[in-house]
């Protein structure tokens, strides 16, 4: 029998054209770790499996569209910032209360009105690659919508999970889970699961007092690490959306026993419990034993695992690209997770289309 294998994978080139070079990490001028080259290493290695890897370019999403998830002036700054010097890369330096202030998305020096860390320059590229960036997800949850894939990689860069409705940082601009989510809360319940090595808090804030939403993230302790101030086990959620968050953060170190417990036994038995009818991936592989920001200890293997667990809740799945470092494994490691899901099958359903 001939099996049609086919995840569409949304990625669009000119993602590509967003370069931030360096950062501010605690006064350190270092490299930006959130390189082209871990988009090569991606693309490279799902194109080693054409008959089940299909790329596909997304549809711009209309202005309005990522207005109405975002604040508007938000989206004003990043195309306002297409003004910069092709060379610039441009860091917010004044960071104002956010009470008794005027800002004015037109005035690039107030940037940092719309910011919340000295990791996520704003190019004259910053507002194409984002939007792109964007568009994947969109994309597939439309397809999600439809049913007419049960699926779907968005090769998401930059990347999204940090970003809130006003703000940008972690080198996140839109919040890509986020729209896609907000999309499919309309006609069903939406879990997102965050398997990034940091608190996604940006789509935490965003969806934590929806309890059509539920949010489950993974990550390294926050006492310890980026983004520090959340991703703590105590923020359950607020009002209406109480007890549709969960923060379960582990410690440095973390192999694929402890994580692979943490989701058999606490992540996934609450997602069954909330009966989505769709799940959002989160994905991130800064995970990964040698990845030079996070300091868990995965290998590529265990993202096989952990796809073959999450692709049996037998669930319409996107997957929404977010962090990982390590520019040599990377690839290895997306398309690992995404093989995992559907292991060769003997009949029965599957993930594929
Ligand atoms: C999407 C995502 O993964 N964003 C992560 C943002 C983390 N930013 C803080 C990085 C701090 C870098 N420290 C490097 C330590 C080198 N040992
Ligand atoms: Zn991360």
């Amino acid at each position: 029998m001939s099996r049609k294998p086919h995840i569409p994978v949304f990625f669009h080139k000119d993602q590509l054209e967003h370069k931030p070079l360096f950062e501010w990490s605690f006064g350190e001028k270092i490299d930006h770790p959130e390189t082209t080259r871990r988009v090569e290493s991606i693309v490279a290695a799902l194109s080693t499996d054409p008959e089940r890897y299909r790329f596909v370019t997304p549809k711009q999403i209309p202005l309005g569209d990522l207005k109405r998830v975002h604040n508007p002036d938000l989206v004003e700054l990043y195309k306002n910032a297409m003004k910069l010097p092709p060379d610039k890369t441009f860091y917010p330096s004044i960071f104002p209360q956010r009470t008794k202030t005027k800002p004015n998305p037109k005035i690039i020096q107030h940037a940092g009105y719309y910011c919340f860390d000295s990791g996520t320059p704003l190019t004259a590229t910053t507002w194409s690659a984002a939007a792109w960036s964007a568009a994947c997800a969109v994309e597939a949850a439309k397809l999600i919508e439809k049913g007419a894939s049960r699926l779907t990689y968005s090769l998401c860069r930059p990347p999204g999970h940090h970003a809130s409705e006003r703000l940008f940082g972690g080198y996140c601009y839109f919040n890509n889970a986020a729209l896609a989510a907000k999309r499919l809360r309309k006609s069903g319940r939406v879990a997102i699961l965050d398997i990034d090595f940091h608190h996604g808090n940006g789509t935490q804030d965003f969806f934590y007092d929806d309890r059509k939403v539920l949010f489950i993230s993974i990550h390294g302790d926050p006492r310890e690490y980026y983004p520090f101030f959340t991703g703590f086990s105590a923020e359950k959620g607020f009002g209406d959306g109480y007890g549709y968050n969960m923060n379960i953060p582990l410690a440095t170190g973390t192999e694929w026993g402890e994580y692979r417990k943490v989701l058999e036994e606490t992540a996934i038995p609450r997602l069954l419990k909330f009966k989505p009818s769709v799940l959002i991936v989160s994905a991130g592989f800064d995970t990964y034993l040698s990845d030079p920001v996070g300091t868990f200890s995965l290998t590529t293997e265990d993202y096989r695992a952990m796809g073959g667990l999450i692709g049996a809740l037998d669930l319409p799945t996107m997957v929404v690209q977010e962090g990982g470092y390590e520019e040599t494994s990377l690839g290895s490691n997306v398309k690992a997770f995404l093989d995992g899901f559907t292991p060769r099958p003997r009949g029965g359903r599957t993930h594929e289309n």
